[in-house]
């Protein structure tokens, strides 16, 4: 496992997130957006074994979904911005990023992508290729019945997708607790689908079970794994955590795979000068292209927007 190439691919979604954040507070974005810091490892640790020729569908929580399927992390920020430089004309912004040129696909319906993902694994079982699809989806997502009906989809026709379900524990403020009435990865059981549980952000067990897991699924078997994690912020935006206890949300911040990935890195060759480095060039990089994208502007006319703004505010 390349440690130093995930810490960066997990800084660098960090960095974009912490941006658009920055830019959504100088009122320079409009509408809203589901930061993903805390459980960005895992597609950035899952990527390391697919292929560009592989699917990855998202959800409404996919800046690093994309940024680990290498989506140009200039015109991914600049769909965020609503930019007509951005992957889809700046039309689809933060939750309906898709390139397919690098094989993503997302939109902001609750588990809607993972219908359209079993339709792509149909389509690579149809011309005998072996392309496996990621899907990714939440815990919420896994109490939708076309989830269900996909999953059972899946199993029947023996497809190639990996379901990945990032259980944070919450749907918006709802604990999972009020919505399922059994383990998560247990369900994908039901429907005789290999399922595994990753808890704790064990994120080199998570690199240990995917590995396995997308070459089985290259042979036309389909599996789902359940990576208990947690989000840093809030569900959305503006939302301010107020149903999260401080003591949960502490256990999980120690539990950071960044932090823990710096400290191996640190008890290994690397220096804290060598981090640090690291992180700046990072942010420089992320900075750069946000000034660019800025300074050049764009025609794009930011008050057609105004309205999304005050209905997500
Ligand atoms: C069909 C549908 N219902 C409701 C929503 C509103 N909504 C957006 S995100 C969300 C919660 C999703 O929870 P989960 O699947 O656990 O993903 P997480 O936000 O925790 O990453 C809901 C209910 C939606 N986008 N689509
Ligand atoms: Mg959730």
């Amino acid at each position: 496992m390349d440690l130093l190439k995930i810490y960066k691919k997990i800084l660098l979604i960090r960095a974009v997130e912490n941006k658009l954040d920055q830019l959504f507070k100088k009122g320079l974005v409009y509408g809203t957006a589901h930061f993903c810091i805390g459980q960005e490892f895992i597609p950035v640790v899952v990527s390391q074994h697919l292929r560009k020729e592989d699917a990855v569908t998202s959800t409404h929580r996919g800046h690093g979904h994309a940024l680990s399927k290498d989506l140009d992390v200039k015109k991914f920020l600049a769909e965020l911005l609503g930019d007509p430089r951005g992957y889809n004309t700046g039309k689809g912004g933060s939750q309906h990023v898709s390139s397919i040129d690098n094989n993503f696909f997302a939109n902001g319906i609750t588990g809607g992508m993972v219908p359209i993902a079993v339709g792509i694994a149909f389509a690579n079982k149809y011309k005998q290729n072996d392309n496996v699809v990621v899907a990714y989806l939440g815990d919420g997502a896994m109490t939708e019945g076309y989830v269900l009906e996909s999953l059972n989809m899946a199993a029947a026709l023996k497809l190639p997708i990996l379901f990945i379900c990032e259980n944070n524990f919450y749907a918006m403020s709802t604990h999972i607790k009020k919505t399922h009435s059994s383990d998560i990865n247990k369900k994908a059981e039901a429907f005789g689908i290999k399922s595994a549980l990753v808890p704790d952000n064990n994120y080199k067990l998570l690199y240990e079970i995917a590995e396995e897991f997308i070459n089985d699924t290259r042979k036309g078997i389909p599996h789902f794994i359940e990576v208990q994690t947690y989000r840093h912020k809030g569900h959305s935006k503006n939302d301010q955590n107020l149903y999260r206890d401080k003591s949960e949300e502490q256990y999980w911040f120690n539990k950071d795979v960044a932090l823990i990935i710096e400290d191996e890195l640190l008890s290994n060759k690397y220096t804290i000068e060598d981090i640090n480095l690291i992180k700046t060039e990072i942010d420089t990089f992320v900075d750069k292209i946000s000034e660019e994208l800025i300074q050049q502007g764009s025609d794009i006319d930011i008050d057609l927007f105004k309205h999304i703004y005050n209905e997500t505010k």
